[in-house]
């Protein structure tokens, strides 16, 4: 009977994640520079895909499976290999495509090493990271993260959000690319903007969940995201302390994400999920 594959050192994992994510994370800073090219759009004329975007999973893929090559990878733009070895890397090889478009700063490269086991810390689509990183190039960022090692920014470790009243929270949040899905956005912002401080909409969500964990921001919620815009930096926040929960009894993922301390993820849920069940959701 052939042995079950042994899961890594996930600080090795993590450190793997950071080297990738740096290193393409500055090629596409690079590119950038030179202009960007539209490759395609996908779910809508405003959910596009630049070239730069294919080049760097491209590039990751490699990266990944040159280092360890019985992994399974899973990119944003079409990069599925199966593995054997238990160990599936999600990939967002520019999450804030909008933002590289139009020269914005908010962009960054995801990358997260995850398993299949259910335990705490799994995911609406069934994966857990052990290990990730998320790499801003214009701002120089580095944010890594391994299961039980904490979350660092540059190597230095980050506390989190702190608990706050919601009135006086600062909040990102994030919006779909069909006019369905942002109009459903719009109500729920209705109801939520007038309970807090403020919000900030930076355009990635790994950015976002970043900042939560540097405590730059005080709470995020999104609905739709995808795996690739969560699997490393939903791990990062965790491990700096931020509760990462769903709606209701829902693991935390596509249908909702809010991450926050926990007293303030407790605050905000009951606002989201009334403004939902107002929806007739
Ligand atoms: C983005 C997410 C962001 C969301 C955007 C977009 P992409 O991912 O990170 O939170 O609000 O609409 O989905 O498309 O730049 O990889």
């Amino acid at each position: 009977m052939t042995a079950a594959p042994q899961t890594p050192d996930p600080r090795a994992l993590a450190t793997l994640a950071a080297d990738i994510a740096r290193t393409v994370g500055e090629q596409i800073r690079i590119a950038r520079a030179s202009g960007v090219e539209v490759a395609d759009t996908k779910t809508s004329i405003v959910d596009v895909v630049t070239r730069a975007d294919q080049h760097a999973e491209s590039l990751a893929e490699a990266s990944i499976l040159a280092a360890r090559p019985d992994d399974g990878v899973l990119g944003e733009e079409g990069a599925h290999i199966v593995g054997t070895s238990g160990i599936t890397w999600v990939v967002d090889p520019i999450d804030g495509t909008v933002n590289y478009l139009y020269g914005l700063p908010f962009y960054g490269v995801s990358v997260a090493a995850t398993v299949e086991d259910g335990a705490p810390g799994t995911m609406e689509d069934g994966r857990r990271a052990i290990a990730g990183a998320v790499y801003l190039p214009v701002f120089d960022e580095l944010y890594t993260a391994w299961e039980g090692g904490g979350s660092t920014l540059n190597g230095s470790p980050l506390s989190g959000p702190t608990a706050k009243p919601l009135e006086v929270t600062l909040l990102s949040t994030g919006f779909g690319y069909t006019s369905e899905r942002r109009t459903e956005q719009a109500q729920i912002l209705m109801e939520v903007l007038p309970r807090v401080r403020d919000i900030r909409r930076m355009g990635s969500a790994a950015a976002d969940l970043c900042m939560l964990a540097a405590g730059r921001i005080d709470a995020y919620y999104e609905r739709g995201l995808n795996p690739w815009d969560y699997a490393a930096a939903a791990l990062i926040a965790r491990e700096a302390g931020a509760d990462v929960r769903g709606l209701e009894a829902t693991l935390p993922g596509t249908s909702m994400l809010i991450a926050a301390a926990p007293e303030t993820a407790n605050e905000l849920h009951t606002v989201i999920s009334t403004a939902y069940s107002s929806l007739g959701e």
